[in-house]
């Protein structure tokens, strides 16, 4: 066996592949990663990204603005890291067997809302990956770089080209073994690594540019498409941002766009629609890594409890969850709107007050649920709020169609 020292010589001079590539791949796979894909950095791929310009130039990220600003850097690794020859992609496979979305009676969370933060979680995995990377003759000094939703590279282009799934239609990176539901995280490096196939033969044919086209394996199949509540996507694996319940409810922290607000439906924090309707779901499995720690008691919370939540009240249940990142005002909105799609009357008297709340937006929200919940009622429940007022946009929002 060779000496871990051995092993830095021989990888830093040359590329790393096979049964090294594998030994370097288990150990990886062993600090919890379901997968672990290589791709190489092709000098060529740099520059091409015109499906990513369109989306940028159609406004398609609404009010994202630091996608805007880091754009050529998503386009180009090397403007990333200089001198990066691999991206390690991983995926942590978060699926589950509890029916939270199906569940009508309480507000539906994303599905990955109900883990602690995975930016934090599989962070840690990835310090670790770093330290096995430099082991194997990564440099040390920012030789490396890894991101896990927080940077600006093109997370789902790099784990296609690295086969560790293909784009479907709902732009969701799709895993062959855990469906819809895989994080994907990255590290670029300097170290070169024997590259993994892409998953479908069509996909080499895009060797060389950037993008690879979306819905490779979906063959006719639309479902997605077709399922989404805000008709968010347009084109096959183009979701446009301004439409998307996950964007509305998640990103946007002011007023959720009137149109889009019944769509929303009883979604509370982002949306999986497109996600769940998906027949490569079939091949999802339960969530066992050690990067991940379950929060599922967030299912469980009645409409009534997140109306009702105090700041104190707040901060402790969603104790490092990603939900914590929207603050209360923005759950009591999306709850707002919940509520206003509820059909439940029971919920008037809690709207009613939170129509009074310090928060515009918690405000303007608030008085649009009362008027869909009371109809003609509305007048009634709403009269101590309406003498308070004096937001122009909150007042809107007493005489909107
Ligand atoms: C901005 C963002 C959003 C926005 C915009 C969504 C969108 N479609 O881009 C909003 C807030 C709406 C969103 C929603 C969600 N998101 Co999001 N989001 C991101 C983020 C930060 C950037 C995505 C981006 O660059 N979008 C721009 C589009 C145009 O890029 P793209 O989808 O990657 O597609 C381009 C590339 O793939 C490129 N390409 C194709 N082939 C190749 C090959 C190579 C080599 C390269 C370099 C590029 C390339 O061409 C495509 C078209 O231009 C990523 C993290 C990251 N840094 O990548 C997470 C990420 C995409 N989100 C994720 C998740 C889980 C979600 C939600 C499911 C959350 C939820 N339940 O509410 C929804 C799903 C919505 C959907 N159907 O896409 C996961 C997806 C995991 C997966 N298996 O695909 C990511 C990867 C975060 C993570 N680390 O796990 N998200
Ligand atoms: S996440 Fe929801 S709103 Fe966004 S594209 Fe998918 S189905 Fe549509
Ligand atoms: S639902 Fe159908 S079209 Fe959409 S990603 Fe899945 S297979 Fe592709």
């Amino acid at each position: 066996m060779e000496s871990a020292e051995g092993l830095f010589v021989s990888a830093a001079s040359s590329m790393i592949s096979g049964e090294q590539r594998e030994q370097l791949r288990a150990q990886l796979q062993a600090l919890g990663f379901d997968e672990v894909r290589f791709a190489a950095v092709e000098p060529s791929a740099a520059a091409a990204g015109q499906a990513f310009d369109d989306w940028l130039q159609g406004g398609m990220q609404a009010d994202m603005a630091w996608m805007l600003r880091t754009a050529e850097k998503r386009k180009d690794v090397q403007m990333v890291l200089p001198g990066a020859r691999t991206v390690v992609a991983f995926g942590v496979n978060y699926g589950s067997d509890s029916e939270n979305s199906m569940k009508a009676e309480h507000p539906v969370w994303a599905h990955y809302a109900l883990y602690e933060d995975y930016h934090e979680t599989i962070a840690a995995g990835l310090r670790k990956a770093g330290r096995v990377l430099e082991e194997w003759g990564a440099a040390t000094q920012g030789g490396q770089r890894w991101y896990v939703d927080t940077g600006p590279i093109l997370e789902r282009g790099w784990a296609a080209r690295a086969g560790l799934g293909f784009r479907g239609k709902n732009g969701m990176l799709i895993s062959r073994r855990y469906g819809n539901w895989l994080f994907l995280a990255v590290v670029v490096t300097q170290l070169e690594i024997a590259p993994d196939a892409p998953v479908s033969a069509r996909a080499s044919i895009a060797q060389g540019r950037l993008e690879e086209p979306a819905g490779l394996l979906c063959g006719k199949c639309t479902r997605c498409m077709v399922a989404c509540p805000t008709n968010a996507i347009p084109r096959p694996g183009i979701v446009d941002a301004r439409r998307c319940i996950s964007y509305q409810t998640i990103e946007n922290r002011g007023i959720i766009p009137r149109e889009l607000r019944t769509g929303i439906g009883l979604r509370v924090y982002g949306c999986d629609v497109c996600l769940e309707v998906c027949p490569w779901n079939r091949f999802a499995q339960q969530a066992h890594s050690m990067l991940l720690v379950a929060r599922n008691e967030l299912a469980g919370l009645s409409l009534a409890e997140l109306l009702a939540l105090t700041p104190e009240r707040f901060a402790s249940v969603f104790r490092r969850t990603a939900v914590k990142r929207l603050k209360l005002v923005g759950l009591l909105r999306n709850a707002c709107v919940v509520a206003g799609n509820s059909g439940e009357r029971e919920h008037l008297a809690a709207l009613a007050k939170l129509a009074e709340h310090e928060s515009a937006s918690v405000r303007a929200h608030a008085v649009w649920a009362v008027r869909r919940l009371a109809g003609n009622d509305a007048e009634g429940w709403l009269q101590q709020a309406r003498a308070l007022e004096s937001d122009a946009t909150v007042l809107s929002e007493y005489v909107a169609d």
